[in-house]
């Protein structure tokens, strides 16, 4: 059996983290059981045997594997007989690429945006955790963060345009069917709608259609997840 270790809200249903959410769809799309344990961000002693000190981290029948890229090469490694989430070299270098543009297109701005209604959902304890790290890397306090809402929105907007692109041309970044790119780039639109009302993209978009393809996945998995408007 595979644990999934993740951060958690205040409310324990609430489990937010955008690589968390990579990992979550990768073991759905490898059709994988998996249980999950929620940790908070000041438990970093549970994921210790792991040696890390981010989420997503797996246990597989003992052992440990951390980092949402790295999870999801140990399962195509691992589990080569169900259906692949990189196929291969080629694309396992191409997927190399998208994660990292989204973490730097997507992520970098999302954060700033997203980063105060992220703080009010945490309990106390996290809120100052998170408040004592986060702030030196923003220069700034997390309440100042909500008068540059609307530049990182422009800045986003920006980078969501290839994006924007290709989806008005195929249902997903894999092709005909998803694959690891889509899961990559889909933890981050999951993040923010599970913890922020802000509208990111357009109703009439490509990529809010995209999301709720994505949404749909295993039987609406990411859909039915608890976000802030259902807690
Ligand atoms: N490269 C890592 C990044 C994971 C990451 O940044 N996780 C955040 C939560 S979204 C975390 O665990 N942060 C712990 C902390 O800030 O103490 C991955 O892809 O798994």
């Amino acid at each position: 059996m595979i644990t999934l270790y993740e951060l958690q809200a205040k409310d324990p249903r609430l489990a937010f983290s955008p690589y968390a959410w990579r990992t979550k769809m990768c073991l759905k799309h490898k059709g994988l059981d998996f249980d999950r344990k929620t940790i908070f961000f000041r438990d970093k002693d549970t994921i210790a045997p792991a040696n890390s000190k981010t989420i997503p981290v797996i246990n597989d029948n003992g052992t440990w594997v951390a980092d949402s890229f790295d999870i999801a090469k140990y399962l195509d490694d691992t589990y080569s007989d169900k259906p692949t989430l990189m196929g291969g070299k080629p694309g396992r270098a191409a997927a190399a690429f998208y994660n990292n543009w989204s973490t730097m297109a997507l992520a970098v701005p999302m954060f700033k945006i997203l980063v105060k209604d992220i703080f009010d959902l945490l309990d106390e304890d996290d809120q100052t955790y998170f408040r004592s790290t986060r702030e030196p890397r923003l220069g700034m306090t997390l309440e100042e963060t909500v008068d540059h809402r609307s530049e990182n929105l422009k800045r986003l907007e920006g980078n969501l345009i290839p994006l924007e692109m290709t989806l008005s041309g195929q249902n997903f970044l894999g092709g005909d069917a998803p694959n690891y790119l889509d899961y990559a780039v889909f933890g981050f639109f999951q993040w923010a709608r599970l913890t922020s009302n802000i509208e990111l993209y357009k109703a009439d978009s490509a990529i809010a259609a995209y999301v709720d393809r994505m949404l749909d996945l295993y039987d609406g998995y990411a859909r039915n997840a608890v976000g802030l408007n259902s807690l």
